[in-house]
């Protein structure tokens, strides 16, 4: 479908494909002239402008709070408190892990940027200048912030809300034999253990949140627009949350700037737009700055990980035990399936043959922010993958094992799958030998050990400081929730919905709950019905976003969207086949079953020129055409998909780095990534999802952190020092494939949004401590970070102590 010109390596694109193939993103003709039409591009008559006061506290009680003064400023219209909202009953709201958040705080104040006060002014900048209006007495308490010593008997209780609370845990949670995995312990021939800390990060994305609500007083209509990833969740909770009617509610999520995770829960500042809105009369439109964002909306990880993995002498990989310590902030706010706390987690068994496997997670209240899953995450799979891959590595390290033969002779072969893990979970396909021989073989890995052991031994002849690294990953994501049976939030089963219009002259109109935030939905859910249809991705209109417009379902989160809203998609294209083919059986007065389907049209069978195309069919749909008694005119059809299964997408990485021991300075030098998410709807935009996802791992191995003083000071409240990946710091991908189609998907196609985001961070590492010979060291490997360990005195970058 691509053609690449030699000279220049770039690829030029072909006409648009009738169906799968690379095409450039029709959204994109908006986006790069500037036209996508973001929140606070929104603008509502008569609309008003508000603004957050935060605590500058991480844990203090809250005295007294004085507004009269914000009050008095002449373009000030409200000044909403806890208090206010105490008396409307939505102090505190759900959060979608079963806990509460208190919305605005009225008895203390739980981290350093929390909610206290919700200006509404006329304009943006007024709203701002009467936060230092706002009087608020505080009561300083010692602050929780190492998530170790949350559980400790003189530890502050820091959820003192809950009645007869006396400690800071929140939840016990284990999954696997524990009896089973310590009698594999005690067999194997050797154990290797390891301590490592998945930093708290955050998903950053280019725009932040915001919400304008504007609540008609005449209809009791509720809009809503907001930078929301699941609209649907959002209008049921508002429904719940505050009591409105449902029907009443319309949530419309415009373009998304990004959204990684940070835009699928409900922040205080949305509940206080639509309080701020009803007290008015008026529109009310919030949107955070970066610092905002960075300190107080969703983070991900923050997992302190114990992990044990048992092998025989010949290198069989046996089994693995891991103890985790979940640091979920101060409110219990992860956005997962409602009965997992922790997540996905179950798929440390990762991509080996093991005969057990357990772990036990404790979760427990710091003094942070809330959130807890986001960040391209898939629910917890990029903990699972960093803690099984980098075990995998320190076992070779300390047995003197060559990390890629410790994986080839261990990962499942093809004959398994479907294979069900000692976890119990079901991996439906995949070829991981081919596909990590692709990356081997892509990545010449011979060579780079070969030339790894040159770079050393001038480095140990004190020729240079440089020393380099090959660092390996092979993983298994677990995409695509539910089914409902197993997986839902807050009680909605997670399964999607679609709908297909054609119109009379065969264009088409295909709505989705999914919800794009750059992920190219406009263009490859179009795709899907043109491979399905025969009718051009340009004739094919993508809607999404609006609740009023679109049919129920739970949103774009954990690569759900193709897996999900995909197979939907396939499924009522399939729907409108089937009706058309009895339309085109009437225009050509045959039986449906002498009709043969060649894309774009039906062929009655042995005689090729009577055909009817789906333009034909389309226009017959609505005519006055004859149809059999119980066939109902027109080709529109809808479908909800609950799917059978997740799609086990899979991938091989290899990281190549130099490092340089005299400054700590690393340079990722290459970065082969082969992935298999089954069949590609749009080969681009695949590689494109794999491009931001490797970016991602840099940032996380060797920058990003939210780092904390011991006070609860939030160091990363700016990208001066909440560090992102540039180009600067990404080398050219090289990126291959290979195929396995998901067996239970109507397209084979398995989710890749995650995939790369989970993979890379322990390729990173793995190559940074294969070139310094270091057992292990936490992430973000920062120069300083480097340095100390290659001089042997570890660094905690996620604490500013020591
Ligand atoms: N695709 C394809 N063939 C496949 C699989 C996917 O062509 N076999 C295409 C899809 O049709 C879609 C894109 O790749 O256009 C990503 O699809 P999918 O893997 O289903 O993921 P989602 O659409 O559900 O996106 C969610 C995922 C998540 S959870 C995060 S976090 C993340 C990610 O996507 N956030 C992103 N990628 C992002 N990319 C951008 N630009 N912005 C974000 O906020
Ligand atoms: Cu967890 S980040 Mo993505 O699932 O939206």
């Amino acid at each position: 479908m691509t053609t690449t010109d030699p000279d220049t390596g770039f690829r030029a694109l072909d006409a648009t494909p009738m169906g799968y193939g690379s095409m450039r993103r029709k959204e994109d003709a908006r986006f790069v002239r500037g036209k996508g039409r973001y929140l606070d591009d929104i603008v509502l008559p008569g609309m008003l402008h508000a603004a957050i006061l935060r605590s500058p506290h991480a844990h203090a009680r809250i005295v007294s709070i004085d507004t009269s003064a914000a009050e008095a400023h002449p373009r000030v219209r409200a000044v909403i408190t806890g208090e206010t909202l105490a008396g409307l009953g939505l102090a505190w709201m759900p959060t979608l892990s079963h806990d509460v958040q208190s919305v605005l705080a009225t008895d203390k104040v739980r981290f350093q940027g929390q909610e206290v006060a919700f200006v509404v002014a006329e304009d943006r900048y007024s709203a701002r200048d009467a936060l230092a209006l706002v009087d608020v007495e505080y009561d300083p308490l010692p602050a929780v912030i190492d998530a170790q010593h949350a559980l400790d008997a003189d530890a502050p209780v820091i959820r003192d809300d809950q009645e007869g609370r006396t400690d800071n845990h929140i939840f016990d949670w284990e999954a696997g034999d524990a009896a089973a995995t310590d009698d594999v312990f005690a067999r194997a021939d050797v154990v290797s253990s390891c301590d490592m800390l998945y930093p708290r990060s955050h998903p950053a994305p280019m725009e932040t949140c915001g919400s304008i609500a504007s609540m008609d007083p005449v209809s009791g209509k509720l809009t809503v627009y907001t930078t929301t990833q699941a609209p649907h969740a959002h209008r049921t909770v508002y429904a719940l949350v505050a009591g409105l009617p449902e029907h009443k509610i319309q949530i419309i999520s415009p373009d998304i700037g990004g959204g990684f995770g940070n835009k699928v829960g409900i922040y205080p500042g949305y509940v206080c737009a639509v309080v701020g809105s009803i007290v008015t009369g008026a529109p009310v439109k919030w949107t955070e700055d970066r610092s905002e964002n960075l300190m107080s909306t969703s983070f991900a990880r923050d997992y302190h990980m114990r992990g044990e993995i048992a092998a025989t002498h010949d290198g069989k990989l046996l089994g693995v035990r891991v103890t985790v310590l979940a640091d979920h902030g101060a409110f219990n706010g992860t956005a997962q399936p409602s009965k997992m706390p922790a997540g996905l987690f179950h798929v440390f068994s990762g991509s080996y043959d093991l005969a057990a496997a357990h772990c036990a997670v404790t979760g427990v209240y710091t003094n942070k922010a809330p959130g807890g899953v986001a960040y391209a995450c898939s629910f917890r799979i990029t903990e699972a993958v960093y803690l099984i891959e980098r075990l995998v590595d320190v076992l070779a390290h300390d047995q003197g094992w060559d990390p890629a033969e410790l994986r080839r002779t261990n990962l499942l072969r093809s004959e398994q799958f479907p294979y069900t893990t000692a976890l119990g979970w079901e991996y439906d396909s995949g070829d991981y030998p081919r596909t990590l021989a692709t990356a081997l073989d892509m990545a010449g890995y011979d060579e780079l050990r070969a030339e790894q052991k040159q770079v050393r031994s001038a480095y140990e002849r004190g020729e240079s400081p440089m020393l380099m690294g090959i660092g390996l990953s092979f993983f298994t994501e677990a995409v695509g929730a539910g089914p409902r049976r197993t997986m839902d939030i807050l009680g909605l089963g997670m399964a999607d919905g679609a709908e297909l219009r054609i119109h009379p002259t065969g264009k088409a109109v295909l709505r989705l709950s999914c919800m794009t935030q750059g992920q190219g939905h406009q263009t490859t859910f179009a795709q899907i019905v043109a491979e399905e249809l025969g009718i051009s991705p340009d004739d094919i209109e993508v809607v999404q976003g609006d609740t009023d417009q679109t049919p129920f379902g739970l949103g774009t989160y954990g690569s759900r969207s193709t897996p999900v809203s995909g197979a939907a998609t396939a499924m009522v294209a399939r729907k409108v086949r089937d009706r058309a083919r009895i339309v085109a059986a009437a225009m050509l007065e045959v039986s449906p079953d002498d009709l043969e389907w060649e894309k774009g049209a039906f062929r009655v069978a042995g005689d090729p020129a009577a055909a009817a195309t789906m333009n034909e069919i389309a226009m017959a749909a609505h005519s006055d055409l004859e149809l059999p008694d119980d066939v109902e005119g027109h080709l529109d059809a809808t479908c909800v998909y609950n799917p059978p299964n997740l799609t086990y997408p899979c991938g091989a990485y290899v990281c190549v780095v130099d490092v340089d021991t005299a400054t700590g300075q690393v340079k990722v030098r290459r970065f082969v990534a082969v992935d298999d998410c089954g069949v590609r709807i749009n080969p681009m935009v695949v590689e494109g999802q794999v491009h931001g996802g490797l970016a991602d791992g840099i940032g996380m191995a060797l920058m990003e952190v939210m780092a904390f003083d011991t006070d609860g000071n939030h160091l990363g409240a700016s990208f001066m020092d909440y560090l992102l990946p540039t180009a600067m710091e990404c080398p050219s991908w090289e990126l291959g494939e290979t195929v396995t189609p998901s067996p239970h998907h109507p397209i084979g196609a398995k989710g890749v949004g995650e995939s790369a985001t989970v993979g890379s961070p322990p390729a990173v590492t793995n190559a940074v401590l294969d070139a310094i010979r270091v057992r292990h060291a936490d992430m973000p490997l920062t120069p300083a970070a480097v340095w100390r360990a290659v001089r042997g005195t570890p660094l905690r970058t996620d604490l500013a102590i020591g």
